[in-house]
Order: C-alpha cells, then structure tokens, then sequence
C-alpha cells in the first residue's frame, strides 16, 4: 500500500521550539523501516520544514493511508489534517500514533480518525496495512494495539526489536535537523520507560511503568551507520545501567567511533559514577540534560524526584570539571513568588554556564499530578496547543499571570540569554549558531510578550 507518514507543524499558539530544537520524526523512520519490510511503500512528510500546504502534498502522493504522528500540544492539529485528509479522499484511512495516543488514546477519537495505535504501534500498523483495516470496526476490535474503547485490553510491551529507523526516509530536511547548539542531529532511542515514578513526569506512562532496554551492541551497530557527527539519545533516562553505559564505553574507544552525544541523565547517577562519566566524556559526550526540576528541596520531594538539591549541584560540578554542558530542566509551580525566581536566577548565574529550560507544571493526562492539580487546570483540555509545558495552566497563588511571565522571561534574560549567556554561545559556537539560537530567543520573547500582554490565562 501506499502510505504517507506525517510530522506536524505545531499549531502556532503552542511556543514555538524549533529555532531552538527540531529533532528527526524518529517514530516515523522507525514506522517506514517496519512497514517497508512487508512490501509497503512509505514515504515521509514533515510538515515542519514542508512549504506546500497538506492539500498539494496529498494531491501528489495520493496515498491509501495517511499516519500522522504527534504529542499533546498536536491533537487539535492532528484531528484538523485528519478532516482534511478526509475531504482531500474519503476513502483514504487516517491512522494517528505517538506518546499522547499510547496513554489517553480517547482524545482522538473523531470521525475523521479511522485508527488510533494505542501499543505496540508498529506491529499494529503493520496488521492494519496487511489487510485488517479493510472492514474498520472489525479492525478496531481484531488488532491487539488498536483503541476500541477501554473495555479491550490491549498488549503491554517488554521489548522493542525492530530494525533500524530508516533515516534515508528523512534525507531531504536532515540538513535542517537540530538540537540547541548541535547543528545536523540526529537521535537515538537506546531504552524505553524508566524506572523512576516523578509524579509529573509523562514518561514512564507510555510503557505503564515498564523499562527495557535495546542491545547495546545493536545500537552501537546503529550509531556507525548514522552520518551525523551529533547525536541525540532520547532515553527518557541513558544514565542508569552503569555496566550498559560501561560496555557503551568500550564499544564506542574500540571501534574508534567519534561522535558528539547529547542525552538524559539524573544527578545522583552522574555524582555516583564520576569516572564513567569521565569515559563517557572521552568517547563523546558533550552535554547532559539534567532534570534538576527545582531549587526548592520541598518540590523535589513533592514530585516524588528521589533526589536532592545538593545532589544536582554536586552533578552539575561533576560536569563542570569534565567539561560536559549541562542543560537543566526546571519546573516552576502555582506557589512560585517573585523571591523564589530571584533565587532560582542567583542560582543559575552560579553555574559556570546557566543553560535552562523553565517549565510551568504541566500536569499531563496519566500522571499522579494530573489527579492532584486537576481541579486548579483553568485551561480547557481542547486547548490543546496551549498544553506545551511553557504556558501556565493554573492561576499563580501569589503572582499575578502577568507577573508570572514577566519573571519567566526575566529569569532567562538574567541568565542564559543574558549578555554573559550570548558571549558565551558566541565564543563556543560560533555566529550561525549563535544567530539561529538569538532567532528563537527572540521569537520566544514575542510569544512570551503577548502572553504577558494579555495577562490572562
Ligand atoms: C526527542 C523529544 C522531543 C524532540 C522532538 C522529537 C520528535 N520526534 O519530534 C524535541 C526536543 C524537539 C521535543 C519537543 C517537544 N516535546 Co518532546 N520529547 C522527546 C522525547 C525525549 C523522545 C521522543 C522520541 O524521540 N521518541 C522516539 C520514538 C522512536 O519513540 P516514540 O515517540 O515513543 O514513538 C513510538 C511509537 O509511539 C510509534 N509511533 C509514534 N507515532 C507514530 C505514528 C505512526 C503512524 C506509527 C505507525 C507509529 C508511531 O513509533 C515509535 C516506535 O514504536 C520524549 C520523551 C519520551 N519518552 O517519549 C519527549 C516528549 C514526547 N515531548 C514532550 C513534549 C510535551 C514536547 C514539547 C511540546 C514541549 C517540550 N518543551 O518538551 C515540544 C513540542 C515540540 C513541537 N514541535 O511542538 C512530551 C509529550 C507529552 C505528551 N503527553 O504528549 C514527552 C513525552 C516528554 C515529557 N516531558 O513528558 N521533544
């Protein structure tokens, strides 16, 4: 069959990360390697970097199926290419994938949305195309991974052993592909899950609390056969198997492999393993993304974090002295008042290079945070471009919505996007990343204004 595999453009209320962050559509060279096992003929759209409107796109494809792919902040533009995919060929399915789908897969349902793949979605689709999706509600009900309401049960991976994503899929836009500095990134899912429970964190709820792991020889064997110099790993967590990380280590100094690799990490893994990550450093290992969360010891333990102020800064040092970027991921809550931004600002001006990432809690559908902080979500669901993890969703309790945003973009001007912050991403790396980084500040900042500007959730 003909199928076409769509990333979207994120719908312009949500805050526009790609200046700073365009990363390959992973799932969907994963999804095109399956597939074309079978006989199907994929081809791949990422509508981010695609100048001619869906319509034109589909005119010229003329596919049988369309699978659109997409998180939370997504759903109204996912349902919005499924009405026009549906008026484009009636007859064409629309299949819808992605984290949002695997966990509350209801939200999709529409009646321009023949299938949602709630698990397992590769081999789903797979079924699908291999003939079941002819007759759609028997379908619905007959393949495993597919929503049919919640009273099916549906399969609960352990594994995950597919080929290897099909990057060629994505040639014409790699050039494009980006992760903060790292110009021509790609990305690599080593693991799936985590074995951490932080209360607001969406991830271990995609694998229902399962955490398994690829071969790391077989990945290794994927890392030689990707042409980019930098690579991102988007395991929720690489940092937690120290003899995986270990024999990672060796594979990598034994091939005499030489790429840059950003990834995920805790602070206490990092503290605790100091000389590894001095290896991981040799064959590699440029920046880590902490998630340091807060600077507050009764946030951490609220999120059920499992670890402790001194802890990230004890990480954050260890990085420092290796020379390995740390990019620390903060959440700032409902009972944040401006003291606490001025600290979180001191706090980050101490850091030899204060990179952050400053979240509002986002309470996501699954997590034990979202049935705490429900009643106070001021943002209907269907808004969905708004749940973006950078717009408040909840009245502030001691700062006006206004004041709330100022201090957010406050706090980045005082530190990362500050003088001291600019010079130093102009010394390291360079004018053109440097002028693509400033481009997103400032559209960024606009966003940010306007928000401020209304002053309203
Ligand atoms: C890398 C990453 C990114 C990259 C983009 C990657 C991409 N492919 O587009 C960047 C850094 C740009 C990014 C940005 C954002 N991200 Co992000 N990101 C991730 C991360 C760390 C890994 C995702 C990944 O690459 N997975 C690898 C692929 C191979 O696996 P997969 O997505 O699980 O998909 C599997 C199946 O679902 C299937 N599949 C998926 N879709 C489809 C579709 C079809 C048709 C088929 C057949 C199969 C299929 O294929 C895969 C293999 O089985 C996840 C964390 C996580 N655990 O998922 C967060 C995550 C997905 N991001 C999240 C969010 C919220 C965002 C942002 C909105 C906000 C933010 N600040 O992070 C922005 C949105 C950007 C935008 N343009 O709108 C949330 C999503 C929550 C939700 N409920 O939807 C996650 C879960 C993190 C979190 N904080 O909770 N992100």
């Amino acid at each position: 069959m003909k199928v076409l595999l769509i990333r979207p453009r994120p719908d312009p209320d949500s805050i526009g990360l790609q200046s700073f962050m365009m990363c390959e559509p992973l799932e969907l060279e994963y999804a095109a390697a399956y597939l074309e096992r079978f006989g199907h003929h994929v081809t791949i759209l990422d509508m981010i970097l695609e100048r001619t409107p869906l319509e034109g796109l589909l005119r010229d494809h003329a596919p049988d199926v369309v699978g659109v792919t997409g998180y939370l902040n997504h759903v109204g533009v996912m349902k919005d290419y499924a009405r026009r995919i549906k008026r484009h060929h009636s007859r064409c399915w629309v299949v819808v994938g992605g984290v949002h789908a695997e966990v509350e897969p209801e939200v999709f349902e529409d009646p321009d949305i023949d299938f949602v793949l709630h698990s397992d979605a590769l081999e789903s689709m797979r079924a699908l195309l291999d003939g079941a999706g002819r007759n759609r509600d028997h379908a619905r009900r007959a393949v495993p991974g597919v929503w049919d309401g919640p009273a099916k049960s549906y399969p609960v991976p352990r594994s995950f052993a597919y080929p290897f994503p099909d990057r060629s899929k994505t040639l014409r836009y790699r050039h494009r592909y980006h992760y903060l500095f790292h110009e021509r990134c790609a990305t690599l899912k080593t693991s799936f899950g985590c074995t951490f429970s932080c209360d607001f964190c969406f991830c271990p709820q995609i694998t229902r609390g399962h955490y398994f792991e690829r071969d790391i020889e077989d990945v290794v064997r994927e890392i030689e056969g990707i042409a980019e110099e930098h690579i991102f790993i988007v395991d929720d967590n690489f940092l937690f198997n120290h003899q995986r990380v270990d024999r990672f280590c060796r594979l990598l100094a034994e091939k005499g492999i030489r790429k840059k690799y950003i990834l995920f990490g805790r602070a206490d893994f990092i503290v605790r393993n100091e000389e590894l990550i001095r290896r991981l450093r040799d064959v590699g290992l440029h920046a880590v993304f902490v998630g340091v969360e807060s600077i507050r010891q009764k946030d951490l333990e609220a999120f059920n974090k499992r670890s402790e102020v001194a802890m990230n800064e004890k990480a954050i040092r260890v990085l420092e002295r290796h020379g390995i970027e740390c990019y620390c991921g903060i959440v700032v809550g409902p009972d944040w008042g401006e003291e606490d931004f001025d600290d979180l600002t001191h706090w980050l001006n101490g850091l030899a290079h204060p990179l952050v990432n400053i979240q509002p809690v986002t309470p996501l559908p699954g997590t034990p945070l979202f049935d705490r902080m429900r009643g106070v979500l001021r943002v209907p669901r269907e808004q969905y471009a708004r749940y973006d993890m950078a717009h408040l969703l909840w009245q502030p309790e001691r700062l006006s919505v206004r004041r709330y945003y100022w201090l957010i973009l406050r706090t980045y001007y005082r530190t990362m996007a500050g003088a001291r912050g600019q010079i130093y991403v102009l010394r390291r790396y360079g004018l053109v990343r440097y002028l693509r980084v400033a481009r997103g500040i400032v559209h960024i900042t606009g966003q940010y204004v306007v928000l401020w500007a209304k002053g309203r959730l």
